[in-house]
């Protein structure tokens, strides 16, 4: 069974908690104290990840780090449907430019995240700023979209971008990012929440349908 280790209020470990949810996939967590007890910073965990960073997962003997790197993991290993990373050549160049979105919104949303909750000394000013000009820049692509007749990132149907984006979308109240300039982006997040097998976090709730 795969293993993640795992923090419960690190958005870019419910990626992957999602991911396998929607998936139907079995997994085991292993918690690591991100804070306050810095365990990603620990020689056991550095041993685990040299990067000190989470989310890690172990599948039988492979181990893979690196959220993003992850979800095209699971996507092409578990899911049948061919969907969530889809093979069509143009469509899979598309969803990996949003997973390097994803990654940008780590350094600035989640950024302002853990300094306004967790603490963290750093600049929020321009994390808040940088959020803002890609939240600006989301929001344009899925108005767009939505006047072509399609909700998500790529295509016609959720995908890893959608997954790999969503988490610090959603939680970027929590590093006093508000998000009432940019309607198509509040319209997606509801359209995540309502996918079958969604699954919340502390901070993204899921809907009872
Ligand atoms: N690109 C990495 C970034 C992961 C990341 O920033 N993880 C956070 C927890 S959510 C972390 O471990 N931060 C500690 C650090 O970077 O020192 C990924 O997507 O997995």
């Amino acid at each position: 069974m795969i293993k993640l280790y795992n923090y419960e209020l690190s958005g870019n470990c419910y990626k992957l908690r999602l991911l396998m949810h929607l998936l139907g996939v079995a997994y085991t967590s292993v918690a690591v104290d991100f804070h306050p007890g810095r365990e990603h910073r620990s020689e056991a965990f550095l041993a685990i990840n040299p990067f000190g960073q989470l989310p890690v997962i172990e599948d039988g003997d492979y181990r893979l780090r690196d959220a993003q790197a992850i979800l095209v993991y699971l996507a092409s290993r578990y899911d049948e449907t061919l969907s969530w990373f889809p093979m069509d050549p143009e469509a899979r160049g598309q969803v990996v430019s949003w997973l390097a979105v994803a990654d940008d919104i780590t350094r600035t949303a989640s950024a302002a995240r853990l300094h306004d909750a967790l603490g963290y000394q750093l600049d929020v000013e321009t994390a808040r700023r940088d959020t803002h000009v890609l939240f600006r820049r989301i929001d344009d692509h899925l108005a767009e979209a939505e006047i072509a007749g399609r909700g998500w990132l790529v295509g016609n149907s959720a995908t890893i971008a959608d997954i790999a984006c969503f988490p610090y979308v959603a939680l970027s109240h929590e590093g006093g990012i508000a998000r009432d300039s940019y309607p198509a982006l509040r319209r997606w997040i509801e359209r995540v929440r309502r996918l079958d097998g969604f699954i919340g976090m502390p901070g993204i709730f899921a809907i009872s349908l």
